[in-house]
């Protein structure tokens, strides 16, 4: 009996022993809510009723820390998606940094757009309808006066730089302007140079347009060395560059600089909001039947072009870089839903290279006239770029318009003919061909050609390429 009463007590105090240590070592593990929920059938857990208050703290905080690393995760996958499939807002950082505030709220609106792609990832309090709509402000409130006119005859001048010797090839260009289109709507010219524009000069010319004619010399300090570059360095560069092409003129960058710049300052060009860029030896195939300054007006557009191409990498070395440190640094000026697919393949990474070309330009001078990009123009030419590198006017415009306007507001004229040498924009619509009495060869159209930018503008712009696109790429 004594045995037996030994054994049975020996038996309880195991039993108890084993629960009492299973309770000990339970109560004492930190993450035992969490261990024994990982364990026990939902319908089982208790980790939110049973756990030690301390426990239970350090769990809310664990779960609100993971979520925050769970949405910002999600915001970057979001978003290199979008900068994969469309062109959402552009910040090539909001993938790797995510500390930056106004990146993340960039990202995280884009997200919210797109509920389908990532419902959990943005926090409604990080959505920012306000931040949003003031990352755009700013360039489209300097449109937004040209846009008020609409139906109205818009403020619009044909605008040429050129040099006095080049006379024959400017006349050659304003003939086929005058006759295509402008004998009819008589808009006006402003020929600028930086020189004194010669009386022979202004006369021919004069008889060549029957509109307001206006002739201006560009103020040294636009067409000069800024106090901050170095003339030595400008000339190794030129040196060094000479190899390539215009790589070894001073004139050339000072042009580059001065349309990137200075020529939307003119004090001649205080009175208008459009411009039409002209250059000696182009040509204008087809009959322009409608009035391309008003059009833009009335279809609130900012920037058209013709014809897009890659640009010369040795020319533009350090240009991207420059460019998307200022990105960074303000991101208030970068548009959403902006062109940034056209000028980048990997969401703002790396440049591709392509760019309007920018002998054609249709566009809004208040575009140049904005903070954005005064700011930018600024920044680039204190990295001095122009003069130490060969930055051209072209891939400048094109970035800038790409990433400060949302897409919507530049327009490709693929109904305008011209000619660049040595490439051609002509309609590849027959209709359009015909009904304008082209004078081109639609198998030089250069839009679809390997070395043009056309096949990313149309994806970038979500356009469909019109179905035989591929007859005339070769
Ligand atoms: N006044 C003036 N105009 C220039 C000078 N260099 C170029 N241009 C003009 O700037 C534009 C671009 O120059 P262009 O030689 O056509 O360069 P490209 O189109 O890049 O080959 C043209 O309208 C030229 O007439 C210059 O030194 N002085
Ligand atoms: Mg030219």
């Amino acid at each position: 009996m004594a045995i037996f009463l030994t054994r049975r007590l020996l038996r309880y105090t195991t039993l108890v022993g084993v629960v009492l240590f299973v309770v000990l070592t339970l109560s004492s593990n930190k993450d035992g809510s969490s261990y024994v929920s990982t364990y026990l059938p939902a319908s089982l857990d208790f980790s939110s009723n049973g756990a030690p208050q301390q426990d239970k703290l350090s769990t809310a905080e664990d779960l609100k820390e993971k979520e925050k690393v769970d949405a910002a995760k999600l915001l970057q996958e979001a978003k290199l998606e979008q900068d994969a499939n469309s062109d959402v807002a552009f910040d090539a950082d909001a993938k790797k940094v995510t500390t930056d505030a106004k990146a993340k709220e960039v990202a995280a609106d884009a997200v919210a757009a797109d509920s389908a792609a990532a419902p959990a990832a943005a926090p409604k309090k990080d959505t920012p309808a306000v931040v949003d709509s003031k990352l755009t402000k700013d360039t489209l409130e300097f449109l937004a006066p040209s846009f008020k006119n609409k139906g109205k005859r818009p403020k619009a001048t044909f605008v040429s730089l050129v040099r006095n010797n080049e006379l024959g090839p400017m006349l050659d260009a304003i003939k086929y302007v005058q006759r295509k289109f402008n004998d009819q709507f008589k808009y006006d010219w402003t020929f600028l140079n930086d020189e004194e524009f010669t009386d022979e000069f202004k006369t021919k010319v004069s008889a060549a347009i029957n509109a307001t004619v206006k002739f201006g010399k560009i103020p040294k300090e636009h067409w000069s060395y800024p106090d901050y570059i170095s003339l030595d360095k400008a000339a190794e560069t030129r040196e060094k560059m000479k190899n390539i092409i215009y790589g070894g003129s001073e004139s050339y960058r000072h042009m580059c600089r001065y349309q990137s710049g200075f020529f939307w300052r003119h004090p001649l060009l205080d009175d208008y909001d459009w411009y039409w860029r002209v250059e000696p030896s182009t040509k204008l195939y087809c009959d322009i039947k409608y009035d391309v300054f008003q059009w833009m007006q009335d279809n609130e557009k900012a920037y058209g072009f013709t014809i897009t191409i890659h640009e010369y990498e040795a020319t533009i070395p350090t240009l991207w870089d420059t460019s998307k440190k200022f990105f960074k640094a303000h991101p208030e000026y970068i548009a959403k839903d902006n062109l940034m697919k056209f000028i980048s393949d990997n969401g703002g990474e790396k440049y591709n290279l392509c760019h309007f070309w920018s002998n054609f330009e249709i566009g809004n001078l208040n575009l140049w006239r904005s903070p954005a990009y005064r700011d930018y123009f600024e920044t680039l030419d204190r990295s001095g770029g122009f003069f130490y590198e060969r930055w051209g006017d072209a891939p400048v415009h094109s970035i800038a318009a790409s990433v400060f306007l949302p897409k919507s507001y530049i327009h490709y004229f693929s109904d305008i003919g011209y000619h660049h040498p040595p490439y051609d924009n002509c309609p590849l619509d027959n209709k359009v061909w015909k009904e304008n009495n082209c004078e081109c060869d639609q198998n030089n159209d250069f839009t679809f050609k390997g070395y043009a930018c056309g096949r990313q503008y149309y994806d970038a712009a979500g356009i469909e390429r019109p179905s035989y696109w591929e007859k005339y790429s070769h």
